[in-house]
């Protein structure tokens, strides 16, 4: 089942990576037709593990959308079993990346599809259509890339310091392999290049956003249609709501607040929404020659959410 483009006017599309991008989606797909979005999504955290090819943001998003998330996780599916990764676990086997019963299913699936020749595009979009999802989800390449960090103990996948190593070491760099050799997508290109406007999600700009921005031609088509582009920070009041963004940033030299991911996107973005928070940055924002409102960003509640959609929506 190949993903077509889908047949509405407008399109907004969301460059997305895990939990701050579902939410948004969700919200959006709440203020207009589902159709009329679509998600380039990212890949650098995937990873192949017991022979099964395993896409975080790809499944974090697809479960949000269907309604199936596990929110006390942030990750998998609600009500979800764990006999296999018991089982496993007193086998010896990696039990540390945790799959559950019923996620295992969405693996198993994804691996035998990708075997039988089916690209992660058409995956994605049998997955998201089996699952009710009618916003289009997007990886943003089907070639391998593989975000990594170079830390104090060593070279680390991207799970390996996410999840092994709770993301508590520190960073020295961060390299994505594969990234400069992998082709965007024609129907991510579609995306970028058709769309009425661009979203950058509030996800870790290093890790989730920065990653597509290395596949040749993403980061272009940003930078040729800026004023079409709006960004909602993922800092409030210099702190990530979840995950290692602010620590990240200061580690690898930039400033952990709104004006630091402000600076990261130069010359990406033509509005910036930030957090009510982060008000007073707005005079240093604008002085940049971008223009910015402020909401609240927080989307737990899910009245601030909307709020957040409309004003993303314009
Ligand atoms: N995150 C964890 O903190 N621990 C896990 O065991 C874990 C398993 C897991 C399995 C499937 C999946 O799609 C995501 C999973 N995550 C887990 C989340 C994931 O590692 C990260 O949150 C993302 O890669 C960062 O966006």
């Amino acid at each position: 089942m190949l993903p077509t483009t889908p047949r509405v006017s407008k399109v907004i599309t969301v460059l997305s990576g895990g939990v701050g991008a579902a939410r948004l989606l969700r919200a959006l797909s709440q203020e207009i037709d589902p159709r009329e979005l679509v998600a380039v999504v990212n890949v650098g955290d995937d990873l192949v593990l017991h022979g099964l090819t395993i896409c975080p943001d790809l499944d974090t998003i697809t479960y949000t959308l269907a309604g199936l998330n596990n929110d006390e996780l942030g990750w998998g599916l609600r009500g979800e079993t764990w006999r296999v990764m018991e089982e496993l676990d007193a086998l010896g086997g990696e039990a540390w990346f945790r799959l559950g019963d019923r996620d295992l299913a969405t693996h198993l699936y994804r691996s035998q599809r990708l075997a039988d020749g089916a690209t992660k595009t058409e995956v994605t979009a049998e997955l998201c259509a089996r699952h009710g999802v009618r916003v289009t989800l997007l990886p943003v390449t089907n070639d391998a890339v593989a975000t990594e960090f170079v830390t104090d103990e060593g070279r680390m996948s991207f799970q390996e310091y996410f999840v092994g190593r709770r993301h508590d070491v520190v960073v020295r760099a961060i390299e994505v392999t594969g990234a400069a050799a992998a082709r965007v997508t024609k129907e991510a290109t579609a995306a970028l290049e058709g769309a009425t406007r661009l979203v950058i999600a509030p996800s870790n700009p290093l890790i989730s956003i920065d990653p597509m921005l290395q596949v040749p031609g993403v980061r272009e088509v940003l930078r040729a249609r800026r004023e079409d582009v709006v960004a909602v920070s993922p800092l409030v009041a210099g702190a990530a709501l979840k995950g290692p963004a602010d620590r990240l940033l200061c580690e690898l030299g930039h400033d952990a607040t709104t004006l630091g991911v402000v600076d990261f996107y130069e010359g990406l973005v033509g509005t910036w929404v930030i957090d009510e928070a982060d008000v007073e940055l707005s005079e240093a924002i604008t002085s940049r020659g971008v223009a910015v409102e402020v909401t609240t960003t927080i989307m737990a509640d899910p009245q601030n959410a909307r709020r957040l959609a409309k004003v993303v929506l314009g």
